[in-house]
């Protein structure tokens, strides 16, 4: 098919845009309850706010746990001052759309972080930025000068490809009300590809960016990490992860780190009890406050 020709697929037979689209029926699918055409909040809500220097407003979704990772990478690197609270956001429930989360990002969604570090309040939301924002702040894994350019191409990689496996392959595949074989085909093909493109670079260097461990690797391990892991979407058969040989390995190698684990389950609501850490307020909440134990009845 080529674009702009005037020689496009014909899609009349299974659906004709109306000439203005308008929000009449929910689209149905996983998400369809709080998908909306419009910005801003939808009711007051004020964001809880704890003792620590950041707080951060998220979900253990691979967007949010690279914040937790980093945040734990740091504290296990002995940053003391990268002490943080982490609030769970429910965003099935909307709580994106509540005022308070709206004022820290304007975009409705997880992760969204108050820096309260300095003499003002600062908000900084979008996952890359927040990544870039503590490794900066406080000089932990950017890895080396020399490397600088090579570590942020691989962060903006990660922030520019996660959509078409997230919001493509992993909507279609797993998400949507019906499996249509059009785009599961067109976003697999996408979604091997930046396999490929993956695989091809941790073959020749250990790390993403080169031979430092860096906030890029904590970006793309969140997404295609889990993924090759076979824990995004049920389909690491179906996309044959098992033929990435150097981003398993590479992948295997961060899920190892205890840093990593426990990043993991900050913000976690789904999944075993004992991974689900639904709020982190201090170190010690990992032993003492995952579900298992806040709940041992699941009740
Ligand atoms: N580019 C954003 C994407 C964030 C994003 O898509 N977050 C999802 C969860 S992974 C979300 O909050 N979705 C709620 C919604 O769309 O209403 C980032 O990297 O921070």
């Amino acid at each position: 098919m080529l674009l702009g020709t005037g020689k496009e697929t014909d899609m009349s037979d299974t659906y004709t845009p109306p000439e203005v689209w308008t929000w009449e029926a929910k689209s149905g699918g996983q998400f369809a309850n709080i998908n909306r055409p419009v910005a801003g909040p939808t009711h007051d809500k004020e964001l809880p706010v704890g003792k620590h220097p950041f707080q951060l407003y998220s979900l253990a979704t691979p967007n949010g746990v690279k914040v937790t990772v980093l945040f734990e990478e740091l504290l296990a690197a002995g940053v003391t001052e990268a002490e943080y609270d982490a609030w769970l956001i429910n965003i099935g429930e909307g709580d994106q759309f509540g005022s308070g989360f709206v004022d820290i990002n304007p975009n409705s969604k997880i992760p969204a972080l108050l820096d309260r570090s300095g003499d003002t309040p600062k908000r900084v939301f979008e996952s890359g930025a927040i990544l870039l924002h503590l490794a900066e702040k406080f000089g932990h894994f950017l890895g080396s000068d020399e490397n600088r350019a090579e570590m942020l191409a691989w962060l903006f990689w990660q922030m520019g490809s996660a959509p078409y496996l997230g919001g493509g392959f992993g909507h279609f595949y797993a998400y949507a009300p019906e499996k249509w074989e059009y785009p599961i085909n067109r976003f697999a093909m996408e979604t091997k590809r930046q396999l490929d493109v993956l695989n091809r670079r941790l073959a020749e260097s250990p790390y993403i960016a080169g031979p430092d461990y860096t906030i890029a690797d904590m970006a793309i391990w969140s997404w295609y990490g889990q993924l090759v892991l076979g824990r995004l979407y049920s389909a690491a058969t179906f996309l044959d992860v098992e033929s990435y040989e150097h981003v398993l390995r590479w992948a295997k190698d961060i899920d190892a780190r205890p840093a990593v684990q426990r990043g993991r389950m900050v913000n976690r609501a789904f999944g075993e009890p004992e991974t689900q850490l639904h709020e982190r307020h201090d170190a010690s909440d990992f032993e003492t406050k995952t579900q298992d134990k806040l709940n041992p009845k699941g009740g």
